[in-house]
């Protein structure tokens, strides 16, 4: 086994938020995700959805915070249109499938690789046996729509974290629904400090060899489980984690079914806090014994769960404002800040809760308040859109540097979505083949901002 030294304060944590895609819509295609249900049919601003992305990860830059940017995708995804069997010109394979197909259409055509914490699980080198920093693309295997991003997801993340010495890219898990997989969504890890080796939680809806009646554990009646407990072990297996290291966990049921498709809307956790509602796992209290313990094996730090109770925040209030879906950044002076949504704000109960925790003794202390409303309408808040990396010096300077948020990366990309973005997007708009062509030219434009090289389908025919 490598053992990783990092001289204190010279790892950090990179955020590499998803970029909104020129087709960002609400086509209600996320069964379990009430927010995606909710606005299905209503009109989208990709503009401003694409805005309001980069204008918090400028403001986090801004603060000191390591920020990054992932490309969107090409949508509509010709290639997976022509494997459904349309055929013909692009235009002549759009006209068809909103004809004969429209909600193949509304799947090949989401935004959705926006939602970067669904993109892979990653483990920081400090806690793989080979030294290096792993990472499992996400098969996203329980929605088409998502399902579909994982070629191009591994091609990029390749593209931003080139070197084998410091990088392992997974393939994605066997697109099956026993090994569903989401990504960083469900997994967290925890340390004393970043570089140094932690804890990883990862944390499941069920088994997924449950249909086949080969468990009898608990499982959500009324939403899927988009995770399963198959997939979870295989990550940590193929991130070549130490079991003394790594907890799994299984969502309680009943919040799947009340809205909590992914952990990450009722859980988050960075360094030695765990903040969560009272109902996110189930046997919530032997998932705690566990975590301090194997906490305590790791690190001297004092471990902090910081739970919110059904009397103060109902998992109805939680998943509406999106409290858990919140960043924990650790500053540079060691303390932590809390990225929420504006409907943290709008929701008294949170926001009286959001006060309160302010006033503990607890290393949150500062709110940061963000608009995004556009994501947030397809249930998608601030820790959705992004992807963490733990990275130490060496690693960090590894990176393709072109993706790496700074002053002029932001102005840049700001006149590029202003001139390439649509800023009104309607479920119909869809059939328009010019979309394609937008989506295309703002992309192949995007690949040479980024340094990404060839990434996309159209531009590997
Ligand atoms: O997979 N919404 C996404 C939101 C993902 C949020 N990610 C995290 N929790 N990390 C999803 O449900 C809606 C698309 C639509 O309906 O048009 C959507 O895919």
């Amino acid at each position: 086994m490598n053992i990783v030294r990092n001289s204190p304060g010279t790892t950090h944590e990179f955020n590499f938020d998803g970029l909104v895609g020129p087709t960002h819509n609400y086509s209600g295609l996320s069964f379990g995700n009430i927010a995606s249900k909710n606005n299905q049919g209503a009109v989208a601003n990709p503009k401003a959805a694409a805005l309001q992305g980069l204008a918090k990860m400028k403001a986090l830059h801004d603060r000191g915070f390591k920020q990054g940017v992932l490309a969107p995708h090409e949508r509509p995804c010709i290639a997976t249109l022509r494997a459904l069997g349309f055929a013909g010109t692009d235009a002549m394979i759009i006209g068809a499938a909103a004809k004969q197909a429209p909600l193949l259409l509304s799947g090949a055509s989401s935004a959705s690789p926006m939602w970067a914490a669904n993109a892979a699980t990653v483990s920081p080198s400090a806690n793989s046996h080979d030294g290096r920093v792993h990472f499992t693309a996400a098969n996203l295997n329980n929605k088409f729509h998502r399902a579909i991003e994982h070629p191009t997801t591994s091609r990029l993340l390749r593209a931003m974290f080139t070197s084998d010495a410091h990088f392992v890219h997974h393939r994605a898990l066997p697109s099956c629904p026993q090994m569903g997989d989401e990504g960083a969504a469900n997994h967290t890890r925890f340390s004393g400090a970043y570089g140094e080796a932690g804890v990883e939680f990862f944390v499941f809806g069920a088994s997924g060899f449950q249909s086949l009646g080969h468990t009898q554990a608990p499982a959500p009646k009324r939403f899927p489980a988009r995770q399963t407990r198959e997939a979870s072990q295989a990550v940590a297996r193929l991130h070549e984690l130490d079991e003394a290291r790594t907890v799994f966990a299984q969502q309680h049921p009943d919040v799947i079914d009340a809205g909590v498709f992914h952990n990450d809307v009722i859980a988050v956790g960075n360094g030695n806090v765990l903040f969560c509602h009272e109902q996110a796992f189930l046997n919530q209290a032997s998932v705690y014994a566990e975590l301090r313990t194997k906490f305590a094996a790791t690190s001297s730090a004092i471990f902090h769960i910081i739970e919110v109770s059904a009397a103060e925040v109902s998992v109805a209030d939680a998943v509406s404002s999106y409290l858990f879906n919140s960043q924990l950044l650790t500053r540079a002076d060691g303390q932590m800040a809390l990225v929420v949504p504006e409907e943290c704000r709008a929701n008294a109960g949170v926001w009286t809760w959001l006060q309160k925790l302010l006033s503990l003794d607890t290393p949150i202390k500062e709110l940061l308040i963000f608009d995004l409303r556009e994501s947030m309408r397809n249930g998608g808040g601030p820790a959705c859109l992004r992807l963490r990396v733990e990275l130490n010096q060496q690693e960090a300077a590894m990176v393709n540097p072109a993706v790496l948020m700074s002053d002029a990366l932001f102005s840049q990309l700001n006149t590029w979505v202003e001139r390439h973005y649509r800023d009104r997007l309607a479920e119909a708009d869809l059939a328009d083949p010019q979309l394609l062509i937008e989506c295309r030219t703002a992309l192949d434009e995007l690949t040479r901002i980024l340094n990404l090289g060839k990434v996309y389908p159209f531009q590997l025919m």
